[in-house]
């Protein structure tokens, strides 16, 4: 029994983890290994719990971050996108979990509907201080991209390979972004409406300003991603409505985003590497 007490009052005291990561490199060299399975990232993650879950082992974490990727039929970069981010993410030292959010069906895809989905989901499991919005399809290539969030909603892909390593244009906020649940619900979260490729983004660093925040960037040395290559997907069409849509974000933005996304869960699997949450978020009206 006294071992036990003991046990018990060693795991609660944990001292915090210390402010800066010594386990934090720098560049990351990124490849695509052919071949690679998901039991191999699983061999490599041995401290990752059921629900793509971790908390250093040796210190208690000072931050709790929650990753929230929209996905539908990208298994193949979702595997990469778990190689690296795992071992990322643990050498922070951060508590996390990984949420993949699954779009039911074939109608066309909702990104930035299924980050509201992904928030709340999220939100309903762990009080998150941090929720990174992350694509599937992009490598963070350098350890110092610390995955913590900032006074102001931070827009962390600032250097993507595709755009030569910096911004394509000055209010982009797409890729990778960073939110606490106060920023997030300050501007009413993000859109429900954009259906395919295109302008949801834009909304969102719309929102950002609309609901009186900046956009925090990191270092353009440390805000790189390599996107791995792919065609535009079927069901995520150009969305040709993105103009006219985008021109009333202002009018709008309190009438649609969090307060009104409706979704019905199809399941929720805690998976070894991630939670999968598969969710039916109905069609374009
Ligand atoms: C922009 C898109 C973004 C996209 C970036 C980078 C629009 C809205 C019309 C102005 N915005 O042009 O959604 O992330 O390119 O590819 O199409």
């Amino acid at each position: 029994l006294s071992f036990l007490g003991r046990a018990q009052v060693s795991e609660e005291d944990l001292p915090f983890c210390p402010k800066k990561s010594p386990l934090v490199g720098g560049p990351i060299h990124v490849t695509f290994p052919s071949g690679l399975t998901l039991a191999e990232v699983e061999r490599k993650n041995p401290l990752v719990v059921r629900g793509g879950r971790y908390r250093p082992p040796n210190c208690e974490a000072r931050h709790r971050t929650a990753i929230i990727i929209p996905h539908r039929s990208r298994e193949h970069h979702l595997k990469f996108l778990l190689y690296y981010l795992h071992p990322f993410l643990q050498r922070q030292q951060l508590n996390y979990a990984i949420y993949v959010i699954h779009q039911e069906g074939n109608y066309t895809f909702n990104r930035a509907k299924l980050m509201n989905v992904g928030f709340r989901e999220a939100m309903r499991e762990e009080e998150w201080d941090c929720l990174f919005f992350h694509d599937v399809d992009l490598i963070p290539e350098d350890d110092r991209n610390t995955y913590v969030c900032d006074a102001h909603p931070k827009h962390a892909a600032i250097a993507m390979d595709k755009f030569g390593y910096k911004l394509p244009y000055k209010s982009y906020f797409g890729g990778v972004s960073a939110l606490t649940p106060t920023q997030y619900l300050k501007m009413n979260g993000f859109p429900n409406n954009y259906w395919g490729w295109g302008g949801e983004d834009d909304d969102i660093g719309i929102r950002v300003s609309l609901g009186g925040m900046l956009i925090a960037r990191p270092a353009l040395n440390v805000g790189r991603y390599k996107m791995i290559k792919h065609k535009l997907d079927q069901g995520n069409e150009i969305n040709p409505r993105r103009f006219n849509m985008l021109a009333k974000t202002r009018q709008t933005w309190k009438q649609d985003g969090m307060n009104t996304a409706q979704y019905e869960i199809v399941s929720r699997e805690h998976l070894p590497l991630y939670t999968n949450i598969t969710v039916h978020i109905g069609t374009e009206t």
